[in-house]
């Protein structure tokens, strides 16, 4: 199988290392295709980077329908686009904070969400509010160290993250961590050893998510709210962006695999 993982901010650097994480964890068969949108924001850190974010990460997705993609991974915490990639994909399309929320929720009673800057918390909780995590959802804690400063050499991210996250079991009622960035991916493992708690990953989380999903032959429900999107000419600078009423690839049906149970 093939999944997409999409870093929406046009960092390459962010990519690779998620790309990298997740074939660390990916089965033998399925392949991971890592990129980032031509155009938007550097890093994700508010609310008008997510929404400029968005359409770079719609016509990578409307791509990938194009490409044959199985399923796809939203990889930013914000879990920007998600329901609108959803009309767009045949496959399963899911966001970092929805799996590593939903992963935590079986691992403990309760989880603390540690992130970058403190100005996202909030789009933290209306993601647990939205996916009915507020009943395990401890608190949302931030290290205020930016984005693009994770990965930086000698970076004192991990450090803070640490830190965070011990205050977060000590204070908070919290017997798991979500890590509230894509870029902390690659700090998952040393973290979860120091702290000695699961610790999730989105990234990884949702990968292995898509790829279960895929295996089972189940794709998203192309009625309702995630049917494709009505036709209609946009106008201006999105006229690309208009949806079609061509038969597109996400009118067929899914090609019959034999189900994985032996
Ligand atoms: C992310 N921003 O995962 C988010 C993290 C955040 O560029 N990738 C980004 O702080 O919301």
């Amino acid at each position: 199988m093939r999944i997409k993982l999409i870093n929406p901010n046009t960092t390459q650097r962010m990519t690779a290392a998620m790309g990298q994480c997740a074939r660390t964890v990916a089965a033998a068969g399925t392949e991971i295709v890592a990129v980032s949108p031509t155009m938007g924001p550097p890093s994700i850190e508010g609310y008008y980077d997510e929404a400029l974010a968005t359409p770079g990460l719609l016509a990578e997705v409307e791509a990938g329908e194009r490409e044959g993609f199985d399923g796809y991974v939203i990889a930013c915490f914000g879990d920007p686009g998600l329901y609108a990639a959803r009309e767009l994909a045949r496959g399963p399309v899911v966001g970092i904070a929805e799996a590593a929320m939903h992963a935590a929720s079986v691992l403990a009673p309760g989880f603390s969400v540690v992130t970058t800057l403190s100005r996202t918390k909030a789009m933290a909780w209306h993601l647990a509010e939205r996916y009915g995590m507020n009943r395990f959802c401890r608190n949302v804690r931030a290290i205020d160290v930016a984005v693009l400063e994770l990965d930086e050499p000698g970076s004192a991210a991990r450090r803070a993250i640490v830190d965070e996250c011990r205050r977060a079991l000590d204070e908070d009622g919290a017997d798991a961590i979500v890590l509230g960035c894509a870029g902390m991916t690659s700090l998952c493992a040393q973290v979860e050893d120091a702290l000695g708690v699961p610790v999730v990953d989105g990234v990884t989380a949702a990968v292995k998510w898509v790829e279960a999903l895929v295996a089972l032959r189940l794709t998203t429900a192309k009625r309702g709210d995630f049917a494709r999107p009505l036709a209609k000419r946009y106008d201006g600078e999105f006229a690309h962006f208009s949806p079609t009423s061509a038969a597109s690839v996400t009118d067929t049906p899914p090609p019959v695999r034999p189900l994985r149970y032996g």
